[in-house]
């Protein structure tokens, strides 16, 4: 890219982000949400539940229009076809390649834990044994994102970050590992609001988008429910390991939300009225779909919708976000309305009637 071509980006970005800060906090007073949800249990039992579609060989304008405009999930299975990190990347890969390095770990909430041995780390991780979904460690500790400096942040979102000296993990994975993954195929190559590309393509490999990471986790490990933090869409790329949770629907991002986090009545004895009232509601939005994601698969999280997300087995992906031109306009209201993302204090996997009911439709989509 040319000098003016990334400086043209560079500007862009900066105007984008001050136009949504000013545009969010001049609507922060007016930003409602329901801080208690009466109706959690009858929502969650009668919103529709199904698993995440699984598609191959799809085109960027049928991606575009299926799911990426519609808000729909989907796994793209063969989406890792041409990335090299498919046969490259495992935890001795990394353990060599980058073993001697500190990072610093989070927990499921994304608060940074402690410093340990990236070698260590890996090797403790990489053998654990696969678990179910539902059963959690509490204290499986994740690799996510190893920050740097505000000034080289910056500098690598313009795509100036092989210029860069860094000590940070993410940083330098990100410098020395780009020929082995690339833009996902069915994703456009140009015409994003978020990272700014207006002319020319974008290489989100060489310019770090909005939530870029290297992800590593335990079997058991979570990151719990939560609203990514600018509401743009994201992509989560499966190289090793599988990975399982829930997205739900836009209409039920309080009720998850107050399931999660102990401010919902979920006793079947709430007045029937309210319980008639809100599944006739209910039925036509609410929607919970469950995933399963495995290695060579790339999963697309819409823009604003909540998720929780479970480490079945020893995991590698990566991960970053982005907003293409056309849903601008529905974004940009959305967030207008809701405000920033979130994150649960507490996982919903772990609230007993909610996994009475993923475990029940397991069961019914098993038979
Ligand atoms: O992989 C995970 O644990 C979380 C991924 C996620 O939430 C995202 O990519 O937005
Ligand atoms: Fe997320």
């Amino acid at each position: 890219m040319s000098f003016f071509g990334t400086t043209w980006n560079a500007l862009g970005d900066i105007a984008m982000w001050a136009h949504e800060e000013v545009s969010i906090y001049r609507r922060s007073k007016k930003i409602q949400r329901e801080k208690e949800s009466r109706d959690a249990l009858v929502r969650l039992e009668s919103a529709e539940y199904q698993t995440v579609e699984k598609v191959t060989g799809i085109s960027v304008a049928e991606f575009s229009e299926r799911y990426l405009m519609k808000k729909e999930p989907v796994i793209v299975a063969d989406g890792l076809k041409d990335w090299q990190a498919k046969q490259l990347w495992n935890f001795d890969y990394f353990a060599k390649e980058f073993g001697n390095m500190s990072v610093q770990l989070q927990d499921a909430g994304f608060k940074p834990k402690s410093n340990v041995e990236l070698r260590t780390y890996l090797q403790e991780i990489a053998s654990l044994p696969a678990v179910e979904l539902g059963e959690m460690g509490n204290d499986l500790d994740y690799l996510r994102y190893t920050y740097d400096s505000f000034l080289k942040h910056l500098l690598f979102t313009w795509g100036l970050g092989h210029r860069v000296k860094t000590d940070s993990f993410s940083f330098l994975a990100f410098q020395r590992i780009q020929d082995h993954w690339q833009r996902p195929y069915f994703l456009p190559e140009s015409g994003y609001k978020i990272p700014w590309v207006q002319v020319g393509s974008l290489h989100p490999n060489k310019r770090m988008c909005q939530d870029w990471g290297l992800y590593f986790s335990a079997p058991g490990a979570c990151t719990r429910l939560h609203v990514d933090g600018m509401r743009t869409n994201a992509v989560l790329c499966q190289v090793v390991g599988r990975k399982a949770g829930w997205i739900f629907s836009e209409s039920l991002e309080d009720v998850v939300r107050n399931t999660a986090e102990g401010h919902a009545d979920l006793s079947p004895s709430v007045d029937s009225s309210i319980m008639q009232q809100s599944a006739r509601q209910g039925r036509q939005k609410d929607r919970i779909w469950q995933f399963d994601l495995l290695p060579g698969e790339i999963m697309l999280i819409p823009k604003g919708l909540s998720h929780e997300v479970h480490t079945l087995s020893p995991s590698i992906s990566l991960t970053y976000n982005f907003l293409t031109n056309a849903e601008y306009r529905d974004y940009f209201d959305f967030k207008s309305q809701r405000g920033h993302g979130w994150i649960a204090n507490a996982p919903i996997a772990a609230v007993p009637e909610f996994e009475r009911i993923y475990q029940r439709n397991i069961l019914s989509s098993m038979t």
